[in-house]
């Protein structure tokens, strides 16, 4: 154990250092970092390029994040990013407690279909106490209670050509050029890894609007901006190209790693 960890800390230190502290820099604006043609980008993506083969060569794929006990949550989930939604159709569900939300399953799966929260509810659950890191240098312990993706994947069946799972959501987030829906994605191995859930609990409550209401992604081995909030619609594709400006999510979009393991 100890020696792939040495190896691994080496590797992607050595090969990822210089992006990191960029990386590491904040949740806030990255200007130069929209700009497809800029170094810095090209840096970024090399980075991340090694650091996602890394760590699927050298991490068991299904090796569980940390999980802690409840003496260990100090303080509520700090909220972050879009808080509170003002988009029409996020403030309409939330007037009426969330009874109307369906999370839809569409793209490349045999079965689509959607899901109301009692069904989602309804469906065998995982409760994790976890650690989430914000890039902009907080954390936060927190007990997530929620459906397992793995068995919502296999209930509506994948095609042969399906290779990422899409997360889109309710809100609209600023990102330099105007406001665009906040999304996210993962490979299939994150997708069906065991702590992989669709959170609706949030230490022992209904998950507040602030935390992503009414349900949000816990994806436990990748940093805060891989947690999206307020998802409305599950996409299964075999690129994202396509989609937002191309590369994954909306931090991604704007230089992010896209990995972002931790
Ligand atoms: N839809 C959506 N999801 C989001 C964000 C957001 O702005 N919109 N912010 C991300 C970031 S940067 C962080 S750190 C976490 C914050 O989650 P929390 O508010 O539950 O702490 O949500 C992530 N998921
Ligand atoms: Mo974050």
């Amino acid at each position: 154990m100890s020696k792939i960890m040495l190896t691994r800390r080496k590797l992607l230190v050595t090969g990822a250092a210089g992006a990191s502290s960029l990386v590491l820099g904040g949740c806030d604006t990255f200007d130069f970092l929209s700009q497809n043609d800029s170094a810095a980008r090209a840096v970024l993506e090399k980075a991340n390029d090694l650091t996602y083969h890394a760590q699927r060569l050298l991490i068991r794929n299904g090796a569980l994040a940390t999980e802690y006990s409840e003496t260990e949550i100090r303080q509520g989930q700090r909220p972050n990013g879009s808080t509170d939604p003002q988009t029409n159709e996020y403030l309409t569900l939330k007037d009426n407690g969330f009874a109307d939300y369906r999370l839809s399953v569409t793209g490349l799966v045999e079965r689509p279909r959607n899901y109301s929260l009692s069904e989602l509810r309804n469906m065998p659950s995982r409760t994790q106490i976890t650690r989430h890191d914000c890039v902009e240098g907080w954390s936060c312990i927190a007990k997530w209670t929620g459906t397992p993706l793995s068995r919502i994947l296999d209930e509506v069946g994948l095609k042969p050509n399906a290779r990422f799972v899409v997360f889109h959501c309710y809100d609209k987030y600023d990102d330099n050029a105007g406001a665009v829906p906040y999304y996210e994605s993962c490979d299939l191995v994150d997708a069906r890894h065991p702590q992989t859930i669709l959170a609706y609990g949030l230490n022992g409550e209904s998950l507040p609007v602030a935390n992503g209401a009414p349900i949000r992604v816990r994806i436990e081995r990748a940093l805060g901006y891989k947690q999206p909030k307020y998802v409305h619609t599950i996409e299964l594709v075999d690129s994202f190209a396509h989609m937002g400006r191309g590369k994954g999510g909306f931090w991604e979009d704007l230089g992010y790693d896209w990995y972002a393991g931790i």
